[in-house]
């Protein structure tokens, strides 16, 4: 298995092809001259060293002990490797993965510079997305911040206004936990029926980390805040593009929000705001508030810009949705997606991430045949609250072609709906807070593309 596109090769070693078959089933399929299943699984592997093509064909039945190659050492088994790694300081992936990168969209127009760009879901595994790869959303460009000049101030109704630094903040207690960030315009292009070519694409305005930081209850305690009058919360960015949101005092009550420095075990990259953001989970993206200067503590929302024109839903009846903030329960194959070529028929893992912004994910059903049927998938450990959750199911293609679909659920019973139950509540005017259940067509040739089906 393969991309077609630039956006990633498939990443699948042999082992992850043979386990859930069992070394017998392949001996089986072999014999019975099915070399090309073996081929794809060899070929999917990336060390260039590996099992070149022309011998798997040219020898459809495995020998005791599998393919000859393995006892042809190369140079890397023999010489002296090199020296270490921190010689180069900060460590970087293989060259052999250079094509797995964010990537702007094609379907977006670009005005002055680009402000958005998409994680490759397609290349991922598990639930962390590693920092280098983030998607990006920027109203205003991003800074790289001196952070012993940054500045956070609490204000409003406090006892009296407190101005922190970076690192008085970080003599707090702390807490670190894994949460998604979906903006909510993810998957828009796809309410207008338009096919963007990759998961990456759809879905890409997605990331997962490990943040830590302070609670923001701690910060507002130490200004004095009046936890009775006050309702609401204002945080406004450093950037020139004066983010400001409304954060309801009930999800800083509840000790969720908190105000990061770190993401996956280092300090904030600059993209993501270092070196101070908000971090409130399974609220939309706009709402983490990147070089958090200011919150403000008041008794009603705040109906800034960005809650005002942006970030609205206008509904059949002509009213707006305002202040849409939780990410409902939503999920996505990221392979076989849009973009990737099935070599031949055959065994395939089918893979993929479910979330939701109102606590963990309960279940996540696939079908492989455009939701007439439905299978359970596995879902990985761990499963947290408004994180990332990851689902693996066997599936054997048959040559035809067919549609392939997950659709999640989460603890509170809510159930992702199809394109149809989403367009009867919702119209077909809304941009953002799309999390209608995907549809990806393989097709005999073994592409796989996005569609759309009610
Ligand atoms: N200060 C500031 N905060 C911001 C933004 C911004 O432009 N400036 N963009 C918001 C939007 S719309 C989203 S989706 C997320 C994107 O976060 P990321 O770039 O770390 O992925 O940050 C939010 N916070
Ligand atoms: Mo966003």
């Amino acid at each position: 298995m393969h991309e077609a596109q630039s956006s990633g090769r498939v990443h699948k070693a042999p082992e992850s092809f043979l386990t859930p078959m069992g070394i017998q089933t392949v001996m089986e399929e072999a014999k019975k001259g099915r070399r090309n299943f073996l081929r794809s699984a060899f070929a999917a592997a990336s060390a260039a060293t590996l099992a070149p093509v022309a011998h798997a064909q040219s020898n459809p039945v495995p020998q005791e002990g599998g393919d000859p190659n393995i006892l042809n050492l190369p140079a890397h088994s023999k010489g002296l490797g090199q020296s270490v790694a921190s010689d180069e300081g900060y460590g970087k992936p293989s060259r052999y993965e250079s094509n797995v990168q964010r990537r702007q969209s094609p379907g977006l127009t670009q005005t002055t510079q680009a402000s958005v760009s998409f994680a490759p879901l397609q290349s991922l595994f598990g639930i962390v997305t590693p920092s280098g790869l983030h998607f990006e959303r920027h109203h205003q460009g991003w800074w790289d911040i001196d952070p012993s000049k940054h500045r956070l101030m609490i204000n409003g109704m406090v006892k009296s206004a407190k101005v922190f630094t970076l690192d008085e903040i970080m003599r707090l207690p702390s807490v670190s936990r894994f949460h998604f960030i979906e903006c909510g315009a993810n998957t828009a292009v796809d309410w207008g029926n338009v096919a963007v070519p990759t998961v990456q694409y759809t879905h890409g305005m997605i990331s997962c980390s490990e943040f830590t930081g302070v609670p923001l209850i701690t910060l507002l305690e130490m200004a004095g805040a009046d936890l009775k009058a006050g309702k609401f919360v204002l945080a406004e960015g450093a950037d020139g593009s004066s983010m400001t949101r409304t954060i309801p005092m009930e999800l800083i009550k509840s000790g969720e929000v908190f105000v990061a420095y770190g993401q996956n075990g280092e300090m904030l990259r600059p993209e993501q705001g270092y070196p101070l953001r908000l971090i409130v989970p399974g609220v939309q993206g706009v709402s983490w508030v990147k070089y958090l200067r200011r919150i403000e503590l008041g008794d009603m929302p705040y109906a800034t810009k960005d809650e005002a024109i942006h970030y609205m839903d206008l509904q059949p009846n002509g009213l707006h949705r305002q202040y849409t903030s939780i990410q409902e329960c939503k999920s996505v194959i990221t392979t076989p997606s849009g973009g990737q070529v099935l070599l031949d028929r055959g065994f395939y893992n089918i893979t993929g991430l479910a979330w939701s912004g109102r606590g963990k994910v309960k279940r996540v059903d696939i079908s492989v045949d455009g939701g007439r049927n439905w299978r359970t998938a596995r879902l990985e450990s761990p499963v947290l609250t408004k994180a990332l959750t990851r689902f693996n199911l066997d599936w054997v293609w048959d040559g035809k072609p067919t549609i392939l679909q997950s659709r999640a659920m989460d603890d509170t019973g809510f159930v992702q709906p199809t394109y149809k139950q989403l367009r009867d509540v919702r119209g077909t005017r809304s941009i953002y807070h799309n999390n209608a259940i995907q549809s990806w067509l393989v097709q005999e040739s073994g592409e796989v593309k996005n569609v759309q089906i009610s």
